[in-house]
């Protein structure tokens, strides 16, 4: 319907052939390029209105690159996809250059995501997924993608979520998820990132600021492959920020399982702090799952909490959590962490977290912070 109503104009990058006919004085006009070949043609669309974005996403093939202009988008119905990219010719969503945008879920229908992508090799970068009133952005079953420099943001469920098997080779790079939450369930629901329900290897999570949810800020729930989490900080979640009177939320800063799955889960350099149940835990998977030199402050259980399973924890630091700095059971193997006999735990250069809410450097990496620094090479999070 959009295709036929609502026309836009298209800036055609097209390889060889096309090439030569706009060389040839084709004038850069639409050049109906046959798609059957085995080369994706690459075409770049500029969308500056709601309608323009719905589809441009609605119509993307392999190779396409949309580019969104500053601005609030409100689309009347989930942003969806089941196109694949390749490799070499991905499907991409981004802002056009350095400019702001925002898609905003605050007019869709109760229940609906804001944006799904069920295709591989999708690359959506720069954008700000907000307000949705369920879901804000989710990927499923995919391979491939690249998710960069994203945020999103008061969602009324997770706010970005990893799904289904075949869920394989994705990173999530400098995502902000915060302010989430799931007024249907009291908050029992919305995770800063969820990669739940599903399978797949090569998942990587790096980078992200996960705060403020009123659920946890990470969690695996039910995914019974390694997913790699790094260079991330989950702080401020499950406390009830939104007057629900029958409030649910969990608030783990980092959930690593649960569900029935045994998986050893791969979590490096990372930090939680405040939030209303323990910085790290198990959740029940009895997996060997790897932390190495994360940091746990001032979470209201235990630091670490790892009672059951066969996680193998090295070099990490716990302070000032309220249930203690770490729970660890018989098949747990610890070593070099602060709890441990003999070690001693360094002090921070700052306990005041100010300098984490602040503006990502440029290119979207962390803001740079003294906050549970400790200038120590060989034990707790860098929080870079
Ligand atoms: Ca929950
Ligand atoms: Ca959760």
């Amino acid at each position: 319907m959009l295709l036929s109503t609502g026309r836009h104009r298209r800036t055609r990058t097209l390889s060889i052939a096309a090439a030569v006919a706009v060389a040839a004085g084709a004038g850069g006009v639409y050049l109906g390029l046959s798609n059957g070949g085995a080369q994706a043609a690459s075409t770049t669309v500029t969308v500056s209105t709601t309608a323009q974005l719905e589809s441009a996403v609605k119509n993307a093939t392999a190779g396409t690159t949309i580019q969104v202009r500053a601005g609030t988008y409100t689309p009347a119905a989930t942003l969806k996809s089941t196109a694949n990219g390749t490799s070499s010719a991905r499907i991409t969503l981004q802002a056009y250059g350095s400019e702001k945008v925002k898609i905003d879920g605050s007019k869709l229908a109760a229940g609906s995501w804001l944006a799904g992508i069920y295709g591989d090799y999708w690359t959506v970068q720069n954008i700000t997924f907000q307000s949705s009133p369920a879901q804000g952005f989710v990927v499923t079953s995919s391979v491939g993608g690249i998710f960069k420099n994203l945020v999103t943001a008061n969602n009324g469920d997770s706010g970005f979520t990893l799904r289904g098997d075949g869920t394989t080779n994705n990173l999530v790079q400098n995502l902000d998820s915060y302010g989430n939450y799931d007024p249907a369930g009291h908050g029992q629901n919305a995770d800063g990132i969820a990669v739940k329900f599903g399978s797949g290897t090569g998942n990587k999570i790096t980078g992200a600021r996960l705060y403020n949810n009123s659920d946890d800020g990470l969690d695996l729930w039910q995914f019974s492959s390694p997913v790699t989490i790094e260079h991330t900080w989950a702080f401020g979640n499950g406390k009830n920020r939104w007057s629900d009177s029958a409030f649910e939320g969990n608030g783990n800063g980092f959930k690593l399982g649960g569900g029935g799955v045994t998986v050893a889960h791969v979590v490096n350099n990372n930090a939680a702090w405040d939030n209303t149940l323990n910085g790290f835990t198990e959740n029940s998977n009895p997996g060997a799952i790897v932390l190495n030199r994360n940091t746990a402050y001032a979470n209201a259980e235990a630091g670490f909490y790892f009672a059951t399973g066969k996680a193998r924890l090295a070099r990490n630091l716990a302070v000032s959590n309220k249930g203690g700095l770490s729970k660890l059971g018989s098949s747990t193997v610890s070593a070099a962490n602060n709890w441990d006999s003999g070690v001693s735990a360094p002090s921070f250069k700052s306990t005041d977290a100010a300098t984490a809410y602040a503006s990502r450097q440029s290119g979207g990496a962390l803001p740079s912070t003294t906050f549970l620094t400790t200038g120590s090479t060989t034990i707790g999070s860098t929080m870079n």
